[in-house]
């Protein structure tokens, strides 16, 4: 079985197999970390993702990581919070099992996940690590090493508290 470690650090750095982006419906770029891998991936990325034609909410896409040292990136677009009542929660989980389903079908074996729609799309820290949490653990059985990558050491504490049987946290 697989191990899920929560990481804290930056994603663009990870040498894994697939970093998971948190990005939005026209898949051109943004802030966050979404920024932060257009940024080291290079130009090449927002070319390619130009082909594409968006995602919708709660799906993903994947792409090459060009200038990356992780082989691919999945990007997939998180809801945004309304409330809670606006199948935000569904949405989420969503988002997670498709980037674990495209991560399969390219033969990835470890894949790390930025807190999907936590920042600029703010949903409640707490709920989201919950669903992510749960979906890794229905997919750790076909992956070597599930990253739970966190930005800060408060957003691991979070994942750490959720996450009993996980190893302690690394840092970068
Ligand atoms: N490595 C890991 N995590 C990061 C990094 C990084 N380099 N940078 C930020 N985070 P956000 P969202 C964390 O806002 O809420 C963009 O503009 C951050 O602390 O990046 O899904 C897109 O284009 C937070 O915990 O994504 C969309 O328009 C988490 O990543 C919109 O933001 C997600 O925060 C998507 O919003």
């Amino acid at each position: 079985m697989g191990v899920i470690q929560i990481l804290v650090g930056d994603i663009t750095k990870l040498q894994v197999d697939a970093i998971v982006n948190a990005a939005n419906n026209s898949l051109l770029g943004g802030g966050g970390v979404d920024g932060a891998i257009h940024r080291a991936a290079g130009p090449e990325l927002l070319a390619h993702c130009r082909t594409l034609g968006g995602c919708p909410t709660g799906e993903a896409r994947i792409t090459p990581g060009f200038r990356l040292p992780a082989t691919w990136v999945i990007h997939t677009v998180g809801p945004i919070w309304r409330g809670g009542h606006q199948g935000e929660p569904e949405l989420l989980r969503s988002c997670y099992r498709q980037s674990f389903a495209l991560a399969a079908a390219q033969g990835v074996r470890t894949i790390a996940f930025p807190s999907i729609s936590t920042g600029a799309y703010g949903y409640p820290k707490e709920a989201a690590a919950c669903i992510a949490l749960g979906v890794m653990r229905e997919h750790r059985d076909a992956f070597d090493e599930i990253i739970a990558c966190c930005f800060s050491p408060t957003d691991a504490g979070i994942y750490t508290t959720l996450c009993p049987e996980c190893p302690a946290p690394r840092s970068l």
